[in-house]
């Protein structure tokens, strides 16, 4: 597997891109619509956080809750989404903002960064991960988890999915996920990253594939060690062993795996791949589960990449954590919650209006800012057409936001007339550099064409060529769990089918990885030196 195998990382020069413009468009939203009504205090409806967020790490500060998932390649890095009643979460910022922090550039959509853990320690925040693309394991700090974080802290210490655990005596230690899986534990020196104890092996896990995911947590006098097992596809489960000494014996529960999909209970439920979690204690004392897992559609595949679920958990009368009653979850969550506070609705439309982007969107690596323009046209989103496609993973000209849900819709306002020949720009639905569905605006021989073009490892299919009157076009793409369709309109309000093509090819089965579908702009060129550009007036995503 290749993230249980032993990563070598090479040490990399940081690249000094330009931070990008990215802000807390949405700080206004996080009230409650319905404050004048009693909260409501059950059910909720899984995934908490649809869409690709996988690795949830989650920590508390009174009420309010923070959570960070992982995020690959993609630019800013390392989402932090905050929730009063961990159902209903709204993003603040990333950790990752600044190219110089960590080396984004030139990786493949499946590299980056892996597994992080969110702790709050002594009025710090603490997120470590690792970057397979980097140096490996480091931290970050920041006092106001929206950000800025700080630069990182680089650690010593191989293998991935780090934690860090902050025991009674004011020491902490380092996990990680080591080897063929085995969960390693160091003290650590949290100024300089220092680690100030020999590395040792703590635990095996109860014998599945790929021990990864440690976080340890003290209850009652025990040592709880949580990790996930079975390797992160339709065979992932968490298990728990405890200990009354940090660095062991660890005594698997007798309930193992306290959390999977992968067994009986897990048949025909909707919910695969379950694993990779962080407990908490709420503020009211309740505990919670935080886990990833996969929506399947008709039939073995997704999308819509690894989301981030919740779950109740009880502690049995022997002290071992029991998940929402039988180590199973589901859709329909019909549990008591924390009194739930809405997040307000994110906006439908970006205008592209304002100097800066919403935290939604990211760039495809750490990105060129010179290609991007939210200025030189007023109102509009300028592409600059680069002679890296994104079929390669070297920053192409790519803008884009995950698809969260199976049905959804999108469309883009596009003018093409500064492309040059040879120049191509787009929507595309996109997997990873080789697979991905485009339709887009072509420039050749002088003449704008309509193209719906299907990229799918060796077969590069174009569709469907429409020569163009005008350079204004609307895009569109919807989807559904059997399909994705594409379809065009030169005046917005009439829409001709353009074409479908199967969404099980976008699947990670099929595809590939572990990352979900974007919804993304770009604009590419076949010549080196094109100057051309295009325009996005506005982008629209309804699911
Ligand atoms: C992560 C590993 C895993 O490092 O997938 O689900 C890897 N588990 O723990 C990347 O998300």
């Amino acid at each position: 597997m290749k993230y249980c195998r032993i990563l070598a990382l090479a040490a990399a020069v940081a690249a000094c891109f330009a931070s990008a413009a990215f802000a807390q468009e949405n700080a206004a939203a996080g009230q409650n619509p319905d404050a004048k009504t009693e909260p409501k205090t059950h059910g909720y409806r899984n995934p908490v956080l649809p869409g690709f967020y996988p690795d949830p790490s989650v920590c508390r500060v009174g009420d309010d809750y923070y959570m960070v998932n992982s995020s690959f390649c993609y630019f800013p890095g390392v989402p932090v989404h905050h929730s009063k009643d961990m159902i209903h979460w709204e993003q603040i910022g990333h950790c990752i903002t600044r190219p110089a922090q960590t080396r984004l550039q030139n990786i493949g959509v499946w590299n980056g960064i892996y597994a992080p853990t969110i702790r709050h320690h002594d009025g710090t925040f603490y997120m470590v991960t690792t970057n397979v693309s980097d140096r490996g394991n480091f931290y970050v700090t920041a006092k106001d988890p929206a950000g800025e974080w700080s630069d990182p802290i680089w650690v010593r210490e191989g293998g991935i999915d780090p934690d860090l655990f902050f025991d009674d005596d004011e020491k902490t230690y380092l996990l990680t996920a080591q080897g063929a899986g085995e969960i390693h534990l160091a003290e650590i020196d949290l100024k300089t990253g220092r680690l100030l104890s020999r590395s040792e092996i703590i635990w095996r896990g109860t014998g599945g594939r790929c021990a990864e995911g440690p976080h340890m947590y003290k209850k009652d006098g025990w040592y709880y060690l949580m990790i996930a097992e079975g390797g992160t596809e339709y065979g992932h489960c968490e298990t728990i062993a405890r200990s009354r000494n940090l660095r062991g014996p660890f005594e698997g529960g007798p309930a193992n795996p306290i959390l999977s999909h992968a067994l009986a209970r897990g048949y025909q439920n909707p919910i695969q791949g379950t694993g990779h979690a962080d407990l908490i204690q709420a503020h009211d004392g309740s505990w919670w589960l935080v886990c990833l897992g996969f929506r399947v559609l008709g039939g073995f595949y997704h999308v819509t990449g690894r989301e981030t679920f919740l779950a109740p958990v009880k502690w049995d009368e022997n002290g071992w954590p029991v998940v929402n009653g039988n180590g199973a979850i589901s859709l329909e969550m019909n549990v008591p919650t924390l009194p739930q506070v809405p997040v307000a609705k994110k906006l439908v439309r970006t205008d592209f209006d304002t100097s800066k982007l919403g935290l939604e969107w990211n760039y495809n690596c750490a990105p060129r800012t010179g290609n991007y323009s939210l200025t030189e046209r007023p109102g509009w989103l300028r592409l600059k057409a680069s002679p890296v496609s994104i079929d390669n993973s070297n920053s192409p000209t790519w803008l884009g936001r995950r698809q969260q849900q199976v049905d959804f819709e999108s469309t883009a306002k596009l003018d093409a007339a500064g492309l040059n020949d040879g120049d191509e720009a787009g929507l595309t639905v996109y997997m990873c550099t080789s697979s991905h569905y485009d339709v887009a605006v072509r420039k050749r021989d002088g003449r704008l064409f309509l193209v719906l073009r299907y990229k799918l490892n060796r077969l590069d299919h174009t569709e469907k060529e429409i020569a163009l009157e005008s350079p204004v076009v609307y895009l569109r793409t919807t989807g559904n769990k059997d399909v994705y369709s594409f379809a065009w309109s030169a005046d917005g309000s009439s829409f001709s089918k353009l074409g479908e093509m199967d969404a099980s090819y976008l699947s990670s089965e099929t595809a590939g990885g572990f990352t979900g579908v974007y919804l993304a702009l770009y604009a590419q060129s076949r010549s080196n030196a094109s100057g051309g550009y295009a325009d996005f007036d506005w982008f629209e995503y309804k699911d």
